[in-house]
Order: C-alpha cells, then sequence, then structure tokens
C-alpha cells in the first residue's frame, strides 16, 4: 500500500530505544530521560517534513511513543517537555525548517548536558556527607546515588557498602558490579537481610524515580522499607535527585502512577502455569513519606524533603495543565 506524504511516520531508531526503556535495557530514571531527549534529536533530525507543523507533528508522535514506556520516572516526561516547548518557541520564532532541525541538536545536547553535569553535582556536593570509616547503605541501582559513593572514595574517603539485591531484577547486583569496579568494598545482602543489618549503618543512600510536591520520594520497590528500617534504627536517610525528578504535576494534586510490571519477573512461566488459584503482584516503585528522609542532594544544594516545593517553583514555575503534555495538540 502507498504511503502517504503526509502519514507521520516513527524512525526506527525513536522505536529502538522505546523498546529498550520498556524493555529495562534502559533503564534508571536519569538514563531514561536522556535516551528518550535522544530519541526526540533522531525524530527531529530524521523528519522528512518540508513544512514546520509537519516536523512538529512527527516529533510529537515520537514524544508520545517514548512517553508511554514506562508510568513512573517522571524524569521522561520532564526530559521530553524539556525538549518539546523548547523546539516549540523555536518554531515561533523562524520559517527555516533547517534552522528548526539544527534548534533540535542544540536543545537535545543541552538537556543531556545539564542532566550529566547534575550528576556530577550531586556527586561533589553529596560527598561531603561521607566520613571515613562510614557504613553506608544503598538500594537497587541509582547512578546519582553511586556519583556520590565514587566522588568521596575518589577523595580518599575510605568506607564500606551494603548493597540489597533488589528483587525481583536484581539492581543491587549491578551497583555491586560498579562498586567493585571502583575499588569501593561493599556486602551484597539479601532484601530480607536489611532491618537486622542497618543498624549497623551510618547512612542511606538512595536515587529516586520521583519526588511530589510535599517531598514524598518514589523509587524502587522495597525503597520504602528500607527508609522505615533506617528511621526505626535512627540512620540518616540521603536521597540524590536532579531537579528534574520532582514532579510538577504533583503540584495540581496529581499522583504518581507506580508501575506494575509482568508478573514473569517474579515467577518463572512454567511455575505460574502450575498454580490455578494464585495471583502474582508486581508493583515496581513504592513511596517514602517525607518524615523517612533526611534530606534531598540536589545540584542546587541540600534541601530538606519539605523545600521539594522550591525546587519545583524555581524549575517549573506554579504548574499549569499546558505544561503537561505540550506536544498533545499535535498529535494526529
Ligand atoms: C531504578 C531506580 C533508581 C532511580 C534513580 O529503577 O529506582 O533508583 O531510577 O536512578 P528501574 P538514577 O531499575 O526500575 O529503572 O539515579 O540512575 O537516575
Amino acid at each position: 500500500m502507498a504511503r502517504r506524504k503526509d502519514m507521520v511516520v516513527i524512525p526506527q531508531e525513536v522505536q529502538f530505544i522505546a523498546e529498550e526503556i520498556r524493555s529495562m535495557r534502559t533503564r534508571g530514571a536519569g538514563r531514561i530521560a536522556r535516551a528518550a531527549v535522544k530519541g526526540l534529536m533522531v525524530a527531529t533530525n530524521e523528519s522528512k517534513a518540508k513544512r514546520i507543523p509537519k516536523l512538529l507533528k512527527d516529533v510529537a508522535a515520537a514524544a508520545q511513543t517514548l512517553y508511554e514506556t514506562r508510568p513512573t520516572a517522571v524524569s521522561l516526561p520532564n526530559g521530553l517537555r524539556y525538549f518539546y516547548t523548547r523546539l516549540l518557541s523555536k518554531a515561533d520564532q523562524t520559517k527555516n525548517i533547517v534552522e528548526l532541525r539544527e534548534a533540535g541538536e542544540t536543545i537535545g545536547s543541552g538537556f543531556i548536558d545539564l542532566s550529566i553535569n547534575a550528576v556530577k553535582a550531586i556527586g561533589q556536593i553529596g560527598s561531603r556527607l561521607i566520613v571515613e570509616g562510614d557504613i553506608i547503605f544503598t538500594y537497587c541501582n541509582s547512578a546519582t546515588a553511586f556519583g556520590v559513593l565514587k566522588t568521596a572514595y575518589s577523595m580518599g574517603k575510605e568506607f564500606t557498602v551494603y548493597v540489597p539485591e533488589t528483587r525481583p531484577k536484581y539492581q543491587g547486583h549491578i551497583t555491586a558490579t560498579w562498586l567493585d569496579e571502583a575499588g569501593i568494598p561493599c556486602s551484597i545482602i539479601t532484601d530480607n537481610a536489611i532491618r537486622h543489618l542497618i543498624s549497623r549503618a551510618d547512612k542511606v543512600f538512595v536515587g529516586a524515580d520521583a519526588i511530589t510536591a510535599n517531598g514524598a520520594v518514589v523509587n524502587k520497590i522495597g525503597t520504602s522499607f528500607v527508609a522505615l528500617a533506617a528511621h526505626e534504627a535512627r540512620v540518616d536517610v540521603f536521597v540524590a535527585a536532579e531537579s528534574y525528578k520532582f514532579s510538577p504535576a504533583t503540584m495540581a494534586g496529581e499522583l504518581i502512577e507506580i508501575e506494575e510490571r509482568d508478573v514473569s519477573e517474579v515467577v518463572s512461566p512454567d511455575v505460574l502455569a502450575r498454580w490455578k488459584h494464585v495471583n502474582v503482584r508486581n508493583p515496581a516503585f513504592d513511596v517514602t513519606p517525607p518524615e523517612y528522609i533526611d534530606s534531598i542532594i540536589t545540584e542546587h544544594g541540600i534541601i530538606p524533603p519539605q523545600g521539594a516545593i522550591a525546587i519545583l517553583h524555581q524549575e517549573f514555575g506554579w504548574y499549569s495543565t499546558e505544561q503537561a503534555m505540550p506536544w498533545e495538540p499535535y498529535l494526529e
């Protein structure tokens, strides 16, 4: 069948990036955001559009495809919004499609640089919280939290790290590998051992997929259990999170959607097939209330969780529904 000339086409590379995120081959909130923005750079560059309105439609379709890959990490819509709002304002200023395509490159690499620099800044700021001889707990696999540990270690501070395995996908093993490669001594523990061992720890460092207006932290399922156990044992909990992980929609009372993933991640299909009446649930994230968090380390500095609203205002102003998905009006 002949392809309509004005039909929206999503480039294969964008579909590939979307699948990498969906299947968690690309994972971690920061990486997800950078990969999605890369996808929009590709969509802008590869669009065959001859006119600007069509280019905006092509990029909108790519943005929607990427947006639908995983629901919880707010860095994903924030990254897509960063790109698309700037592309729209450039489209208001120029009639030249070549200029707009070039702007896509600049905007995208602007976000990627901002993201990488934020992780580095958090590493620098957070590393000051670590003192010689500390016993540290982390959870799951967060490049931002790891950046804090790696920076402290490169400053010559000696400390050890407990890493829970993080069922069902064992992201703790990735963290242990990174620590091992960096030369930082660590112990892998089962998730069940968290409460037993956390009383020996001095500090907890975790990452975040989303931070709400009231300072609650959404992160890998089980993080709230680590924070609860730490609170009980009077161990400080620090969250390392770039400002694009704060959720503007929560200023308007929206809740963060908690992703439920395929049950085959928890129980093998063979076992599932044998069971007749057993239901399996696989929520991928949970919410840690602000009461269980001591501080959030952002690239702008360390804030108490109650200061989340200040970051949100600084980054996004007051929330308006137009900020939700700026590409929506351009979807076919
Ligand atoms: C990863 C996870 C990480 C945050 C922060 O979950 O919960 O702690 O995404 O990561 P998943 P980073 O494995 O399901 O993506 O600091 O690397 O952005």
